[in-house]
């Protein structure tokens, strides 16, 4: 190490940080050469990107997957203007990503006129302090080295999320004159998981035990899928997941009844207002969900580490749950105490078992009931034109083959996820939603999700609105430019239509035309060529498919790209609704 910003690559690469994604700037030039020139380009490599927003949603995707931070590089106060959205969106996700960035010379006489004045600011992390779970400007080389683990350490501590370090360039510049210590890792452990309260346990489970028509409400309870299926398969009890976390319970199980906010959310809504007691496990928002039930109570156990996730800027806390019980631990821990407890304390008395059948049985008849009507509906609309999703997310399954089960959905559509199309049945199958609820995220995370996956088996797949696909594009390129095989599936109905609705929904209040809706909404005038810009920037590009028949087809011609480790769009026309 010669330089300072030696001292961050060796720190980058001892923390196995194995990526940077980045769009260049000479805020942090200094560590810019000790990655290709001191590290030789290597753990971590250069990941490129054309935007800010990219290349933290890249790091927020790849941490989706891994569970892991990988690094984003951003340019100065602009650059980090430029990526306050996607680090809000993995704030939101409580996904670990690492924020590297530059400003100065702080010592003014060392700065160049103009450019390094415009692009120094005070406290430059305040820019994204209220949504960051630290951030840090190390004023010396020296300091460098304990930033950057401390900053490692909070971004995986659960609840995690994203941290910011600020990098002086004259101290990444500066040639070290005294040899600077760097911490021996292999001697520090990562911090432990949160483990529950025995005490919580064994009241939760004699709740559970007691209760006549308990539910399970799940959200990132973790990747431990035998644990949670034991738990909800020894109390027979029906469950629901949501689509804004991961996939963690098979989705085909016959207890599982539906997922919040997709079109089978009115199951969900039915079985909580049935409920007599709620086990939510890290849920996003459990209090909005029990308020499905219009006030009549019902007997929370709420295992969250939500409440460490807590700050005043963002209300992303949600309104407060009324829990008789908060246990705040690691979701995978906290249900294996739970699974372990019960069995304990059902014991084998015949009665309890009896009751737990007819529970099981009760569950199972409603969800296939459901999954029927759901069938049925989708079925009905399958030779639409302009084309429904469930058709196209059929094809598309269809098409993946024997590789459908450990295909990866990165990203879901903001139009209604349909049911009973596409089944989640293995950890990571779904990796949840962005977070934030920020239009321009997606791409990135899927592409991220993507780097994460290569080289395993697993495919990648993005369902994107036209106007997320058009809000951050440019993340093909960086697929394209890098060899990362992944799938978008652009569910094109030519419009903004979440928002379509929105002044549907305020015309019809003040009692003026509904018709005007589509003003200042739709994109078909002119049509975006999602096919041509694909292949303008690299990738492979098929549609616009506007014939449902034509699917099929397509989805096999593009998935050929995906195994030649090419990324590779498919425009599809479909109907809103
Ligand atoms: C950064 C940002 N800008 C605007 C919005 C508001 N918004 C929410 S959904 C939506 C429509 C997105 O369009 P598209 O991806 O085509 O999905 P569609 O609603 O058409 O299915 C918009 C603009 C947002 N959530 N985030
Ligand atoms: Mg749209």
């Amino acid at each position: 190490m010669e330089w300072g910003s030696d001292v961050v690559a060796e720190m980058l690469r001892r923390l196995a940080i194995p990526y940077i994604a980045l769009e260049p700037g000479a805020s942090f030039r200094g560590l810019h050469d000790s990655i290709v020139n001191y590290l030789g380009n290597d753990a971590p490599s250069l990941i490129l990107c054309n935007h800010e927003e990219v290349a933290v949603a890249i790091a927020h995707g790849y941490a989706k997957f891994t569970g892991r931070a990988m690094a984003a590089a951003v340019h100065s106060n602009v650059g980090l203007m430029h990526a306050s959205m996607t680090i809000f969106c993995a704030w939101c996700d409580r996904a670990p990503v690492l924020v590297l960035g530059g400003t100065g010379p702080m010592d003014a006489t060392a700065r160049r006129p103009w450019i390094d004045w415009i692009h120094t600011s005070y406290a430059q992390g305040e820019l994204v302090r209220n949504f960051t779970k630290w951030e840090n400007q190390p004023a010396s080389v020296g300091a460098m080295p304990e930033a950057l683990l401390r900053a490692w350490q909070v971004a995986h501590l659960e609840p995690r999320g994203p941290v910011y370090v600020c990098l002086d360039v004259a101290l990444q510049e500066q040639k070290i004159a005294t040899p600077v210590a760097i911490p021996d890792l292999t001697r520090i452990a990562p911090p432990s998981p949160a483990a529950p309260d025995a005490d919580l346990i064994e009241r939760a489970v004699a709740l559970l035990v007691r209760a006549e028509r308990p539910l399970i409400m799940l959200g990132h309870a973790g990747e431990g899928w035998s644990d949670v299926v034991a738990l909800a398969e020894s109390l027979g009890a029906p469950v629901v997941t949501d689509r804004l976390s991961p996939a963690s319970f098979p989705t085909d199980h016959p207890l599982h009844q539906g997922t919040a906010r997709t079109q089978s959310n009115v199951a969900v809504v039915e079985e909580i207002r049935a409920a007599d007691l709620i086990l939510a496990i890290q849920k996003v928002d459990v209090a909005g969900a029990v308020r499905e039930r219009g006030g009549d109570p019902v007997e929370l156990i709420d295992v969250s580490l939500e409440p460490y996730a807590t700050r005043s800027w963002s209300a992303d806390y949600q309104a407060v749950p009324l829990a008789a019980l908060s246990i705040t631990a690691n979701a995978g821990l906290a249900v294996a105490a739970l699974r372990g407890a019960l069995t304990r304390a059902l014991g084998d008395s015949p009665s309890a078992r009896r009751r737990i059948e007819d529970r099981a049985r009760a569950a199972t008849a409603r969800s296939q009931k459901r999954r029927g009507e759901w069938t049925a509906a989708n079925q009905a609309r399958r030779a639409e034109r302009p084309i429904h999703l469930a058709r196209a997310i059929a094809e598309l399954r269809t098409a993946l083959g024997d590789r459908a089960a450990q295909t990866i959905l990165a990203q879901g559509p903001l139009a209604p996820w349909p049911a009973a199309t596409w089944e989640f049945t293995t950890p990571k199958s779904y990796l949840g939603a962005d977070g934030g609820a920020g239009v321009g995220s997606g791409t990135g995370i899927a592409v991220g999700a993507a780097l994460a996956a290569r080289g395993t088996d697993r495919a990648v797949v993005a369902i994107v609105g036209d106007g997320e696909m058009l809000a951050a594009p440019t993340a093909l390129w960086t697929a394209a430019h890098h060899g990362i095989p992944v799938l978008f599936l652009v569910a094109n109905n030519q419009s903004y239509y979440n928002d379509e609705e929105h002044q549907d929904h305020v015309a019809r209040v003040r009692g003026r035309p509904p018709e005007n809706r589509w003003i200042g909404q739709r994109m078909d005038r002119p049509a975006v060529d999602f096919a041509g810009l694909s292949r303008d920037l690299g990738a492979e590009g098929f549609g616009p498919i506007e014939d449902p028949d034509d699917l099929g087809a397509t989805f096999r011609q593009a998935l050929r790209a995906l195994e030649e480790g090419r990324p590779v769009l498919v425009d599809v026309r479909i109907v809103p609704r």
